[in-house]
């Protein structure tokens, strides 16, 4: 699960190896059975698992590790292959292993650290077992106006149809369909299914990142566009922090931005922090909107926005992407100026306290 994210730090290797080690103790066939392979994967799990517990214990939100609970439950579920109910196989070994984890939790570091792990860990615990009694949920599913347009374009491409799927979103670009709900309603919405079916042991990871390209590809087909509207005077910079390789969703966003008629500078992903810096230094935007997909980069995030407002205090300041939504609201404990689920809404709040008000100068 950890391949593409770089998670450990020193509290939580000591952490892992310990639960590793407990947990052999109290299972001897696994003790007896496991290959070194499944040893590694193992060890990598537990620092997976920690590194959600770190950044909930770091904030002092527990939907963080609610939220996570509630995926992996669903992950291993779907990859179970057990002869036994895998929903009541995985729960049984979830919750032994979340008890690990809280028990090697509970004498390290500072007392009030420890207490604040054991709390949410128990959450965790408690989230399995209202999972377990509840209908698993089906495939993400929208049912408004443009589902069979969605349908269309997701089978194009499990059938690796490349030129069906660009041309159906070439024909889009020439209908009356906004660009933002070409963006947001439709290809957003169908990637968020690309993802269930990973998540459901559906999808290969071949399969999911031909999605991802492919519709890359589609949101350039509306580049012509947008690249023409008529300007308003505003500059925004957007791009990921950390090592954040999610960034087709800020991609989206800036293209809207300027097709709105802002001019965009989208750095990409995984920017550094004096990057970013340095980048408002010589642009001089209005407007910055950084983009988190994984909970692991929150932290970096708010050191991110931390140094912008020192330097630049008058520059308004974003954040935002799926890692935000599984929070208590966390933005608002920032001090940031904004956070929306969408493009258009960020869009519709930037005129007002952005655009507008600079015309009035
Ligand atoms: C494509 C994809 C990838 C691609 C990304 C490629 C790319 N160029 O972007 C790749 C293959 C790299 C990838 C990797 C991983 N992924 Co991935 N990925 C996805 C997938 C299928 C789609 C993401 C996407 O493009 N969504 C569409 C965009 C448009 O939506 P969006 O990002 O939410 O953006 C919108 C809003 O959030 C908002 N927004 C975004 N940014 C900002 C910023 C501001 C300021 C504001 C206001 C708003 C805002 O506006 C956008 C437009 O409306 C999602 C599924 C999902 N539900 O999203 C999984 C998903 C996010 N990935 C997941 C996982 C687990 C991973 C990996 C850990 C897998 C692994 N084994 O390595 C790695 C981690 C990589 C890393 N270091 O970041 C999980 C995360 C689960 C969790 N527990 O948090 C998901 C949810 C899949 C799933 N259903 O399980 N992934």
């Amino acid at each position: 699960m950890s391949s593409l994210l770089r998670i450990s730090n020193d509290q939580s290797n000591m952490l892992a190896e310990k639960a590793f080690k407990m947990q052999f103790e109290l299972d001897q066939e696994m003790a007896n059975t496991y290959t070194e392979r499944q040893r590694r994967l193992m060890y990598e799990d537990i620092l997976y698992n920690l590194s959600y517990l770190d950044v909930a214990v770091k904030f002092d939100d527990e939907k963080i590790f609610i939220e996570y609970t509630k995926w992996l439950y669903k992950l291993l579920c779907n990859l179970s292959k057990s002869s036994e109910d895998p929903r009541l196989q995985t729960h049984h070994r979830l919750k032994e292993h979340f008890q690990i984890l809280a028990k090697v939790s509970s004498d390290t570091d500072s007392a009030d650290a420890s207490k604040r792990r054991v709390t949410i860990i128990n959450k965790g615990i408690e989230t399995l077992g209202k999972e377990l009694h509840q209908e698993q949920a089906k495939l993400y599913q929208n049912n408004d106006q443009y589902q069979a347009i969605r349908k269309e374009y997701l089978n194009y491409l499990i059938k690796s149809d490349t030129r069906a799927a660009i041309s159906l979103v070439r024909d889009l670009s020439k209908s009356d369909i906004t660009i933002d709900d070409v963006f947001q309603k439709i290809l957003q919405e169908v990637m968020i299914e690309v993802g269930d079916l990973w998540h459901q042991n559906v999808m290969s990871v071949d399969k999911e990142h031909y999605c991802t390209s492919t519709t890359q590809t589609a949101l350039s087909q509306f580049y012509p566009i947008i690249f023409e509207q008529p300007r308003n005077g505003c500059k925004i910079l957007t791009c990921c922090v950390g090592s954040e390789l999610h960034e087709m969703g800020i991609r989206m966003l800036s293209d809207l931005f300027e097709y709105h008629g802002w001019d965009s500078i989208y750095l990409g992903a995984a920017v550094p922090k004096e990057a970013i810096l340095k980048s408002i230094s010589e642009n001089k935007p209005d407007f910055i909107g950084l983009s988190v997909t994984m909970p692991q980069h929150l932290e970096l995030c708010h050191d991110i926005v931390l140094g912008i407002q020192e330097k630049f205090p008058d520059l308004k300041v974003a954040v935002g992407g799926r890692a935000f939504i599984s929070t208590n609201e966390l933005w608002k404990k920032w001090n940031v100026d904004i956070s929306t689920q969408n493009a258009t809404q960020l869009i519709e709040w930037a005129k007002e306290n952005i655009v507008l008000k600079k015309g009035r100068q």
